[in-house]
């Protein structure tokens, strides 16, 4: 059905006297009182202001925003970017759109007007709501448009101001600010219109992923890709309870992980979910308490932060370090089986796995607390709804417990890329399996482990950095002919930061110094770090490497800074056809590591 229904089944009353009550052994499991509290409790809490919405509220302003959509214009199938950090708006704005039929394109708030150019340009977005801490950039990124937004279809993320605050001073003082706030839009009557069965297949969101090669792309997600992975959730997933249970928000909504895992799900059974805007231990632990959150979800890095840093020792109650949290869900990068272990010495708290990507809807794998007890360090069983293959290169299946790719197919694996059928052809297999790029391998019980990546794909701390639009930049610069990036693992971040091997032109850095080459590590490789290296041109490179690194944070996010430095190198190694060879540089930044 439409995602909207599945979210709301439109039940006609709630009323005690027409809900059905669950009886057993004579008596009511369930009674009045105790799901009259259920109702009342709030759908989604702003961890900053303690604002709530109950599930109800939720509904009626997604109705009221998709109507005020359509009195503005905007009509079913169009595209409307959601910019900004998580927020009770972030969650009306794309609600509402779902309701009204506008397929949503969340876009992370840490892009620059580089990265939100290319994303409003590619989805081909008609509207956008925004943060207004963001318009700035979205002004600077406005003349890179090729179809531009009309100011009436600017429309502000935040609650209505409560004092005469001017937007002024962030819009170009010449033309007055014509933007509404999103409640401004709000209108009656509140209903939509069931999805007829094909319609169902139709494209509800619209998030990017560079999926296993090349710049990222629109992944096109159904409204039945959606729904199916929801119904499978509510099988597989950690049984929580509406309640008692409280999930804290803080990864990003408008990645797959969050906005299936932090408001698609947890609004399907009616747990709370506490939203901050982003991640920072101390608000992070306030909310723990403030809020009685039970569960949460994270990135790798987390845990690691989490217990070494010492101001927030000082917070913790060492007899219920993090009470009263009782699971955590770790998925988007690989966990170590030990960090997990070292998270739970330190809080006793067990950490789970999951695992999934932007184009399965996302979760594929994952695992209760329970399992996660006796299965550290793997991704967990395949989830209901999809089948799995573990296949060699060549393509036949591997032996049980070997290595292989993995292969996926089921309901909730995307239509495809948007606009790119060359890319959709590429990355499905005969008999339409979706082939992830990541190697895995499953023991006898069923339970997977991701060993290795095959694909191109860079994870920092669970965010995508694509490979192919570094180098891409890169080549923009005028000292570089040539750049290949791959990821180098960081154990003090507990994750993956990218490093690039770049040839600069003749003549820039003085690497075509015979004397220099002499010393150099193989044939086609000057290490910078080499101390036989004259101080003088080592600093000379150095200096111009740093620059570089600073020269690629006017364009991407902070996720995507070359944190794995910059190494000057001869030439970069491509097979005949021109590929690079990520293998041989990745045997580079071995040695190096070594040195
Ligand atoms: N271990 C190792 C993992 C893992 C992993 C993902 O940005 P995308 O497209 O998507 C995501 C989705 C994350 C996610 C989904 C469902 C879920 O339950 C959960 O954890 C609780 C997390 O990140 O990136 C997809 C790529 O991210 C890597 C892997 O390479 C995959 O192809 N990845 N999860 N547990 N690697």
């Amino acid at each position: 059905c439409h995602l909207f229904h599945y979210l709301f089944p439109p039940t006609p009353s709630l009323s005690s006297q027409d809900t059905p009550q669950v009886v057993i052994d004579g008596q009511s499991i369930v009674d009045d009182k105790e799901k009259k509290s259920v109702e009342e409790r709030p759908a989604f809490i702003d961890g900053l202001t303690g604002r709530r919405v109950t599930k109800k509220q939720v509904q009626k302003q997604a109705l009221q925003l998709a109507n005020g959509l359509r009195q503005l214009g905007v009509r079913k199938g169009e595209i409307a970017a959601v910019y900004g950090t998580n927020s009770l708006e972030w969650v009306n704005a794309t609600l509402g759109c779902l309701a009204a039929g506008v397929i949503v394109s969340p876009i992370s708030h840490a892009f620059t007007a580089h990265e939100l150019a290319h994303q409003l340009t590619d989805s081909l977005a008609s509207l956008i709501f925004i943060q207004p801490s963001l318009l700035p950039t979205l002004y600077e990124a406005l003349p890179l448009l090729a179809n531009p937004i009309p100011t009436d279809r600017i429309i502000l993320l935040a609650p209505l101001p409560t004092t005469s605050y001017a937007m002024t001073h962030l819009t170009d003082p010449s033309t007055p600010p014509t933007y509404k706030y999103i409640s401004q839009l709000w209108s009656t009557p509140l209903e939509i219109s069931p999805l007829s069965p094909t319609e169902e297949l139709s494209t509800a969101f619209l998030c990017y992923s560079s999926g296993t090669t090349g710049h990222p792309k629109g992944v096109e997600t159904s409204h039945h890709n959606l729904t199916s992975q929801l119904q499978a959730l509510q099988v597989a997933y950690e049984p929580l309870d509406p309640s008692h249970d409280v999930i804290l928000g803080f990864l990003p909504l408008a990645h797959i992980y969050g906005l299936t895992c932090l408001l698609l799900h947890p609004l399907s059974i009616g747990v709370p979910v506490v939203l901050l805007p982003k991640y920072d231990e101390r608000v992070l632990l306030r909310s723990i308490k403030e809020f009685s959150c039970t569960w949460c979800l994270v990135v790798p890095p987390v845990l690691l932060f989490l217990p070494i840093h010492p101001t927030i020792s000082l917070l913790i109650d060492p007899s219920h370090p993090l009470y009263p949290l009782r699971g955590v869900l770790s998925g988007a990068a690989p966990l170590s089986a030990e960090l997990a272990k070292k998270f739970h010495a330190k809080f006793g708290i067990t950490v789970t796995q999951g695992y999934g990507l932007t184009e399965t809807s996302p979760v594929t794998h994952v695992m209760t607390a329970e399992e996660g007890r006796e299965k550290l360090g793997k991704i967990g069983k395949l989830l209901p709804t999809y089948e799995a293959r573990v296949v060699a290169t060549g393509g036949l299946d591997v032996l049980q417990g070997d290595e292989g790719e993995l292969w996926l197919r089921g309901p909730s694996v995307m239509r495809g890329y948007w606009k790119d059928d060359k890319a959709t052809r590429g990355t499905f297999g005969i008999g339409g399996w979706y082939k992830t790029g990541d190697v895995v391998k499953m023991d006898k019980e069923g339970y997977f482990e991701v060993v290795d990546r095959v694909k191109e794909l860079i994870k920092y701390k669970g965010l995508q950095v694509p490979p192919a639009q570094l180098e891409s930049l890169l080549l923009l610069h005028p000292d570089i002919i040539d750049v290949g990036i791959i990821p180098i693992y960081s154990p003090t971040r507990a994750s993956e930061i990218p490093r690039a091997y770049v040839v600069p032109k003749p003549g820039v850095l003085p690497l075509r110094d015979q004397s220099i080459l002499n010393k150099s590590l193989g044939d086609h490789m000057t290490l910078i770090h080499n101390p036989a290296m004259e101080a003088k041109i080592v600093a000379e490179v150095k200096k111009w490497s740093e620059g570089i690194q600073s020269w690629i944070k006017s364009y991407v996010s902070p996720s995507r800074y070359l944190r794995g430095g910059v190494g000057v190198v001869e030439k970069i190694p491509r097979t005949a056809s021109g590929k690079i060879l990520r293998k041989e540089l990745r045997k580079w930044a071995e040695e190096e590591e070594k040195e």
